[in-house]
């Protein structure tokens, strides 16, 4: 107590969630505050943040009472008001709790959400019927179902919190109960704010597009909607978001949501690492500036890291820096970026074309062409020009770097960073770990992966590390559909049903063909070399089309045809007549009986394909766990979070069929397929899981 005002702090490192404990504890504070004669309270956190949301470890299991919706009407019901004091962050739960007091109280600096939607649930203690009521339906639909945070300033200005604190919280929150008498205010008793016609149905639009169909997302929508019309009445209203949210809590999305998100926070730790020889990172090179090293100048740009971009002559410098410019440009323009913000990154950026301009540089990172030779001599450059001890990272998607550092006096200041393209977008960054990396640079690594924002993976040196490894064993048995039998939209259609955005057809008309085709071309010339026999079949239609100069949406055609009408800014693809003769002359040529497939047994043997490299990334030790393949996978290529990653969703397959699947996929790919432990992995995830 102070005063006559109780003070009820939730205590509970790191983010203060809502755990058993914690609900008890804000009952008993309140049931305490009422007999003490409370004339007020207040409601904060400890530590870093309020609270980030309801403890997701307890999610798994039946949730022991008091509930969060009781916890909320025992604060409704207090004889006082209660002030909940935010800063750091308030999510889910979190702001759930923070909606159920009178009044809300916060730091500038908070952020504010409701991140439900993310992990396969509804919020479930009230936020899709109090938030409404505060900030509007459709704003409430972009906040719940499209995950925005809401800043401190933006939350001050939609009525959502009360009053801004910019001294110490605890402060102002008594000075705000003592400036006058503070009356209860349930936010359920407010009336929703009016709404400019059309906006809740074009929210609710683009929330359904985002979506995808997912279940949570249609419930939330239904329960926002009657938040706003107070038909059902508020506390069948009330009822019925719990229900909801108790059912989904226990369904296939939300476990496999909840698993990803523990796996994601797994996936950046190293056993054993020592994180403090981690070294501290202002200023960073990028050399060359072709579409990935912008997008990778960008990203360091927007973590305020100063960029030095490199090209080799004036005009090469000129375009890469228009290219940054303009797209920062565009960012403005799309309402994304501030224009202090936009000039603040502009004025982190300089370009040079001599390399003595490196020597104040932490760290470079060269995105050249994928050629060994000359990023080895580029290594070899970066060494010379760089300060001590400064960490030299290469970008590449395939080489071998263990070859590529191999020439440097100290090749363990080398790591692999592999961005995905657009790099200041795109989540995932694959930190690769060479036979000699130093503890120093992983840990570097890890570190700025941090900074800019991105999911790490740490993986091992391999053709395609973990994710473009497993991609591309996917990819080819794609192809290799094709070529038997199944027309190209068929085994697109096929995955897409599964949850991928596009089929791997698709995505590479989007990348271009004559990326993997290099890759096919460098890969047979090596096999050669190394006098390897056999091969997996080659799947011949990928080359074909390369050499009829179909090289994907580049050039208007590839495995589709893209001459025809627009769909969502961009040429929609068509199935193409010449491309299915090209596939039946191959077919011929080559002797293949043409084959029926089902659209089941398409996405089977595409998942199988995947299930069956990433046992093979595994076994070789490339990636750390089995978790970091799903981690890597779900950020990178797509594959659909709420079915938690290749290796999860197999875990989750019946054995026998699984095991069948990946026979039958034996048996296309021919004798140069390497068959994965999958059996073994599975097992052993199975127990991790359990355990
Ligand atoms: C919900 O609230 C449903 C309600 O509607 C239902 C009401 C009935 N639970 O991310 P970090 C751990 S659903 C358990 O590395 P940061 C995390 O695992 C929930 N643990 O830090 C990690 O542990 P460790 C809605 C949690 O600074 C440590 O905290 N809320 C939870 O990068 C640090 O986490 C959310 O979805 C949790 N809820 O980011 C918010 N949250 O060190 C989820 C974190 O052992 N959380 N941990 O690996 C976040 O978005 C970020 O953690 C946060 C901090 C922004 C808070």
């Amino acid at each position: 107590m102070h005063g006559r005002i109780a003070i009820l702090e939730i205590d509970n490192p790191p983010v203060n969630a809502g755990s058993h404990a914690v609900r008890t504890g804000i009952a008993e504070g309140i049931a305490r505050a009422t007999e003490n004669r409370a004339e007020g309270a207040v409601l904060l956190g400890a530590g870093r943040c309020f609270v980030a949301g309801a403890d997701l470890r307890e999610f798994g299991q039946k949730l022991a009472p008091p509930d969060l919706p009781q916890v909320i009407a025992l604060i409704e019901a207090a004889p006082f008001p209660v002030v909940a004091a935010l800063h750091g962050v308030a999510l889910g739960g979190g702001l759930e709790l923070a909606l159920g007091c009178d009044y809300r109280l916060a730091d500038p600096a908070v952020e504010l959400g409701l991140p439900e939607i993310s992990l396969g649930i509804i919020p479930g203690a009230g936020g899709t019927q109090r938030l409404p009521r505060l900030i509007g339906g459709a704003r409430a639909i972009e906040v719940i179902c499209g995950g925005a945070r809401i800043s401190g300033a933006e939350a001050l200005e939609l009525g959502l919190v009360d009053v801004r604190a910019d001294g110490p919280l605890l402060e102002a929150a008594l000075a705000f109960l003592a400036e006058t008498p503070r009356p209860k205010r349930r936010t359920l008793d407010l009336p929703p704010p009016g709404e400019v016609p059309g906006t809740l149905d074009a929210a609710e639009q683009r929330a359904l597009r985002r979506g995808k169909g997912r279940p949570n997302v249609t419930e939330a929508i239904r329960l926002i909607r009657a938040a706003i019309s107070g038909d059902a009445g508020t506390s069948a209203a009330l009822a019925d978001e719990r229900a909801v949210f108790q059912r989904l809590r226990v369904g296939a999305d939300a476990k496999a949501l909840r698993y990803l998100f523990f796996a994601e926070r797994r996936a950046g730790r190293v056993e054993g690492l020592d994180m403090g020889l981690a070294r501290r990172i202002d200023s960073v090179a990028v050399i060359g500036g072709g579409t990935m090293g912008q997008g990778i100048a960008r990203a360091f740009l927007a973590a305020g890291l100063s960029v030095t971009l490199v090209e080799q002559d004036a005009a090469a410098l000129e375009r890469a820096l228009g290219g940054i410019a303009a797209s920062l440009d565009a960012q403005v323009r799309k309402g994304r970026l501030g224009a202090d913000a936009r000039a603040e990154r502009a004025a982190l950026l300089t370009g040079t074309i001599e390399y003595d301009a490196l020597a104040g540089c932490d760290l470079a990172i060269e995105a050249v062409f994928e050629d060994m030779k000359l990023k080895q001599d580029l290594l070899a450059r970066l060494e010379a020009a760089l300060p001590a001890g400064a960490i030299i990272a290469t970008n590449t998607s395939y080489l071998d770097i263990d070859t590529m550092a191999a020439h440097l006096d100290d090749p363990g200041r080398v790591i692999g960073l592999h961005f995905f393209s657009p790099a200041d977008i795109m989540p995932l960054l694959e930190l690769v770990r060479a036979a000699r990396t130093s503890d120093t640079a992983l840990a570097t690594g890890l570190k700025l992966a941090r900074r800019l924002g991105k999911q790490p993976v740490v993986a091992g040196v391999a053709e395609g590390f973990i994710g473009n490894r497993i991609y591309a064993a996917y990819r080819h048995r794609a192809e290799l559909l094709v070529l038997d039998g199944a027309a190209p939209e068929a085994v697109d259609r096929a995955i897409e049903d599964f949850g991928f955005a596009m089929g791997p057809l698709a995505v590479s008309d989007l990348s271009g063909l004559d990326i993997a085709w290099a890759r096919r071309k460098r890969l047979a010339q090596e096999r050669e070399q190394a006098g390897q026999a056999a091969a997996p079949r080659d799947p011949l239609v990928a080359d074909l089309l390369c050499e009829a100069g179909r090289l994907g949406r580049k050039t208007g055609k590839g495995w589709y045809d893209y001459s025809g009408a627009e769909k969502g800014g961009r040429p929609a693809p068509r199935p193409d007549p010449d491309v299915a003769a090209l596939i039946d002359r191959a077919r011929e040529e080559a002797g293949i009986t043409k084959q029926e497939f089902d659209p089941r047994s398409i996405q089977r043997q595409l998942l199988a394909a995947m299930v069956n490299e990433a046992a093979c990334v595994m076994a070789d030790g490339i990636a750390q766990r089995a978790s970091d393949v799903d981690v890597t996978l779900a950020n990178g290529y797509g594959f659909p979070r709420w079915r938690g990653g290749p290796l999860y969703w197999a875990s989750g397959q019946d054995r026998g069929a699984l095991l069948a699947d990946l026979d039958a996929l034996a048996q296309a790919m021919g004798p140069g397929h390497r068959t994965g432990p999958v059996d073994a992995i599975l097992n052993d995830f199975q127990t991790r899981k359990e355990g």
